[in-house]
């Protein structure tokens, strides 16, 4: 086989790109390690941007997102026991959407399996090859038989624990990392969300988030140990133990039922720097990993596929090799701002030190600061919305 880009993942990143290359007229194949069901199971991200949002516009893509995905112009953060809004409207002029990313990823391959284009699911020992001499290739096996994909370039969306990144020698990449000594327990129930809008709550017992999937299902998470066994969290231990931390206001409101899906996720930060070796472009989770504490991650795989169709883009049309160049640069400089402030919220919500310490009093004054403070607000909002492109 061979095709202009090999496409490693069909997550939200590769699904993406390959779709903002078609329509600039690149071909590509994407070689997906999972099945179809399972690569659509998979419960994770909520909230995006509305850069995200114009993507999947661009793409076609976004016909069920606007009738089912929900507008959130703010957010409530509780602490101390308070609750203050930050409206994203009024100290931005934008708003988030609410839509899952099991949903993206169902919309993203319908439509490119509408358009006949190719996606390769249980792609079994996906390898990359060639990049030292400039003729990159994937090796895999489909349905038994082992295949090669030569291509021009491969795109490396293959999340954090996937092929791509682990093909650059270490000697030529220089990774950074945070490892947060705390996970987060989330729930999926078919119950109404607890507030129209979402609730982070700092609590003396740890954070919480109270989220949404749609009117009729929610999603909250709790700051737990990162081994806890989420066995060990019977639904009501689980709804008791969100009512305390998000409040009395919360919860006498807060409607509970049974789980559909609970699971434990580590939190963490990571950068792996450049986002290229020869022909090879990680764009994603392979590349960068955020604690969901800010929403960011899907974010930023949308934001790394529009440069790198762009770059690719220019590439073909043009013969320009520049914008490739520039790739890694430019994606990281937008990548770093979002670690920031996902470490920074990750830091100001969470249970971290001792009660009582110092430290403490410096998450509640910041809180307070921008309960109090426009400025404040406003930097929150304004990364929260996402940065510009
Ligand atoms: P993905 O979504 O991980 O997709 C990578 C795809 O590559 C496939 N793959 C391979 N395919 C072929 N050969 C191989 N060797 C392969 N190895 C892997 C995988 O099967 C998969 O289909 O990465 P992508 O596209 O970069 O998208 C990134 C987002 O998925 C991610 O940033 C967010 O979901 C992060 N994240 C969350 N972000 C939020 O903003 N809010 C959340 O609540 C939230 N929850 C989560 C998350 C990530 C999680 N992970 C990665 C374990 C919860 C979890 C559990
Ligand atoms: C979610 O709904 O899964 C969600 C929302 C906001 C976050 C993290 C996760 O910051």
């Amino acid at each position: 086989m061979r095709t202009q880009v090999g496409i490693i993942g069909a997550g939200p990143a590769g699904l993406l790109l390959s779709h903002l290359l078609a329509r600039r007229g690149i071909e590509s194949v994407i070689l997906e390690a999972r099945s179809r069901d399972h690569v659509e199971a998979r419960i994770r991200a909520g909230v995006l941007e509305q850069g995200t949002v114009a993507l999947l516009e661009e793409v076609g893509a976004a016909a069920r997102l606007h009738a089912e995905g929900l507008v959130h112009e703010g957010a409530t953060f509780a602490f101390a026991g308070r609750r203050h809004r930050v409206d994203f409207r009024d100290l931005t002029g934008k708003a988030v959407v609410v839509y899952g990313q099991t949903e993206i990823t169902k919309d993203l391959i319908a439509l490119r399996l509408a358009q006949g284009l190719p996606i390769l699911f249980e792609a079994e020992g996906v390898a990359p090859g060639g990049l030292a001499d400039g003729r990159p290739h994937l090796a895999f096996v489909h349905q038994g038989s082992a295949q090669r994909l030569d291509c021009d370039f491969i795109a490396g969306c293959d999340g954090h624990h996937g092929v791509s990144r682990a093909a650059i020698p270490p000697a030529l990449l220089r990774s950074y990392e945070r490892v947060y000594p705390f996970g987060w327990l989330g729930i999926l129930a078919d119950v109404p969300p607890v507030s129209h809008e979402l609730i982070y709550a700092r609590h003396e017992r740890g954070f919480a988030l109270a989220s949404m999937r749609s009117p009729t299902r929610s999603r909250y998470y709790i700051q737990c140990a990162p081994d806890t066994d989420p066995s060990d969290w019977p639904d009501q231990r689980l709804w008791d133990e969100l009512k305390r931390r998000l409040g009395p206001e919360a919860a006498a409101c807060m409607r509970t039922g049974p789980a559909i899906e609970k699971s434990v996720a580590p939190l963490r930060s990571f950068v792996a720097a450049p986002m290229r070796h020869g022909r090879l472009f990680l764009a994603g989770d392979a590349a960068h990993i955020v604690p969901p504490t800010g929403a960011k991650g899907l974010n930023l795989a949308a934001s790394d596929v529009h440069y790198l169709a762009r770059a690719l883009a220019a590439f073909y049309r043009e013969g320009r090799e520049e914008e490739l160049d520039c790739y890694s640069e430019r994606a990281l400089a937008r990548v770093w701002k979002a670690e920031r402030f996902s470490w920074w919220l990750t830091g100001l919500m969470h249970r971290l030190h001792p009660e009582g310490s110092f430290e403490e009093q410096m998450q509640l004054a910041e809180l307070d600061y921008i309960a109090g403070s426009r400025a404040a607000a406003t930097a929150l909002a304004e990364n929260y919305v996402g940065l510009p492109f």
